[in-house]
């Protein structure tokens, strides 16, 4: 592979020096970015639920290049995430620890900007979700901060506009629109099309309120986990079907007056057309939610149902949405020349726990999806199962334009992964470290390592550790930390847990970076109740 690389170079610079393009030579990169999108629910990762809500045209990347099963993130949640995407490094080195209250330092070195020197046009469209503006882009239109569903703004250097339309639908409009128009053709560009799907409040566009009319969901095993057996963490989140998920903008129940959270993001912005759609929807919703005998256990099913409803009907459009993109990469004879990267900025629980939201470390919402296809290059069909991560995405797509990277990133490229060759010296652990409390959903700060099996977790605040056999215990139910049948495992992987930190420089002791938000701004409306009455 090295070889190769320096024969590739050596062609490049021969036909530059004969006064022939190089750009002809490298690879366009498509990198469709969704928000919140569970591997549990494409179908391709295999799970019962995609069964019942397919993902054609994921599957159809799948089919032409890569799965990756163990993709990694650093912090599981949205800015840290694509902030460790830019930059190829951790929160801790490249200064976004969590969502609120801070701006990405646009300065740093990051990879749109390193491929935008080197000859590559580069363009941005949709969620960014950093607060400052984007650098390195030859082109961006961003959703202001988390963005709407419906007749979504965008942000771009001249100001905002309002779109008509569903967002999906709107982004990949603009993404399309950019690629035949506005770019241009002679240079190889680097395309990010971000989605806000399947995001919470995770409302469908009206032509799939009704996709799953008579379709009842499997439940995940631990829907009714009871938390014994963990932490105090895991016992103490704010993210749960049972006391978390709102009437207002999880059921959407009585949502029709002003003053809810789903008619400003959601019904005032609907057409007529929209609303009589919607309001049928919205009547069956209280049908169902007003039937006294909708309690308990129950109501816990019964939200799981409306939960999955909303969300794959969200996934349905963001599917289409994929398909269109790559329709028109074929039938423009760009696709032959394109890397096409399909991720998202972390998992996320589909009622496994009992839970809505990521965070955590449990596999759920650590692990991310991501397909990649790359004609010529990867093998069609392959199943990837090293430890990667999307620290990795920055130097894969430096590699694959054959970019040199920057000396301070932090991940490895997955080039010769794709390739279907394994490097020796792949990485036997993944570093994982979470920051954002108090705020949304409560979940303590953490960090911790993972092995492909074995996960040593610490929630340093409390000074509480987990450790968790994902074989014999898959759905990491049961902390076998001081398990004396663990000493050595658990000794190994204290021992790794050291050496990642050094490895990656985390700053010795408790982290100071606190996100020092007022939880009760937070909370879910029963959570408040909980903590007013305490
Ligand atoms: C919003 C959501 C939360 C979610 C955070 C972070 N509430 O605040 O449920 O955890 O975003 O999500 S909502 O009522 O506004 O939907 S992230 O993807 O930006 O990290
Ligand atoms: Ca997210």
């Amino acid at each position: 592979m090295v070889t190769f690389k320096f024969q590739t170079r050596t062609v490049l610079v021969l036909l530059a020096s004969c006064g022939v393009s190089l750009f002809a030579e490298r690879p366009n990169i498509v990198f469709v970015f969704s928000d919140d999108h569970a591997t549990q629910a494409i179908g391709a990762y295999g799970h019962p639920i995609a069964k019942l809500a397919p993902t054609p045209n994921l599957d159809r990347l799948a089919e032409q290049g890569m799965r990756f099963d163990r993709c990694m993130v650093t912090n599981s949640i949205c800015g840290p995430s694509r902030a460790a995407i830019l930059t190829g490094k951790y929160s801790h080195l490249n200064g976004f620890y969590f969502n609120e209250s801070t701006e990405f330092d646009g300065s740093q070195v990051t990879f749109p900007k390193l491929l935008q020197a080197a000859g590559y046009q580069t363009s941005i469209i949709g969620k960014w979700h950093l607060g400052s503006d984007p650098t390195g882009f030859d082109h961006w239109e961003i959703l202001p901060g988390q963005g709407l569903y419906y007749r979504p703004e965008f942000r771009g250097p001249n100001g905002v506009v309002t779109e008509d339309g569903y967002v999906t639908d709107v982004v990949t409009d603009k993404a399309i629109q950019w690629l035949e128009h506005q770019r241009d053709s002679d240079q190889p560009f680097m395309l990010m099309v971000q989605h806000k799907a399947p995001h919470r409040e995770w409302s469908p566009p009206v032509k799939y309120l009704n996709l799953f009319d008579g379709v009842t969901f499997p439940e995940p095993a631990t829907l009714f986990d009871d938390y014994r057996g963990r932490g105090t963490a895991a016992h103490d989140q704010d993210m749960s079907l049972a006391q978390t998920f709102e009437k207002d903008r999880d059921m959407k129940v009585d949502v029709r007056r002003e003053d809810s959270v789903f008619h400003e993001r959601v019904y005032s912005r609907l057409s007529l057309e929209q609303k009589a759609l919607w309001d049928r929807d919205l009547d069956r919703r209280e049908t169902i939610y007003n039937d006294p005998d909708l309690k308990g256990v129950s109501l816990v099913r019964w939200k799981y149902q409306s939960y999955l409803r909303d969300y794959l009907a969200c996934v349905r459009s963001l599917d289409d949405n994929v398909g269109r993109l790559q329709d028109y990469l074929e039938s423009s004879g760009l696709a032959e020349n394109t890397v096409f990267i399909y991720s998202s900025d972390q998992g996320f629980y589909l009622g496994e726990h009992g839970w809505f939201d990521k965070r955590f470390m449990y596999d759920e919402s650590y692990r991310t999806p991501l397909l990649v296809s790359w004609p010529g290059v990867v093998p069609a069909g392959s199943v990837n199962r090293d430890l990667v991560s999307n620290l990795d995405f920055a130097q894969t797509f430096l590699e694959i334009a054959n970019v040199p990277v920057s000396a301070e990133m932090q991940g490895a490229s997955l080039v010769d992964l794709l390739a279907g060759e394994a490097p020796e010296d792949w990485r036997d652990y993944h570093y994982y470290h979470y920051y954002e409390y108090p705020g949304w959903h409560m979940v303590q700060r953490h960090e911790g390592v993972y092995d492909g099996r074995y996960k040593l977790i610490h929630f340093y605040d409390l000074d509480e550790w987990e450790l968790l056999d994902l074989e014999s215990d898959p759905h990491e139910l049961t902390n076998q930390y001081h398990n004396s049948d663990y000493a050595e495992i658990k000794e190994r992987m204290h021992t790794a847990l050291r050496s990642v930190k050094r490895r990656y420089q985390v700053p010795e002791g408790i982290p100071t970076p606190r996100s020092g938000v007022d939880p009760m701004q937070y909370y879910s409306t029963e959570r408040r109740l909980v903590e007013a009455l305490k």
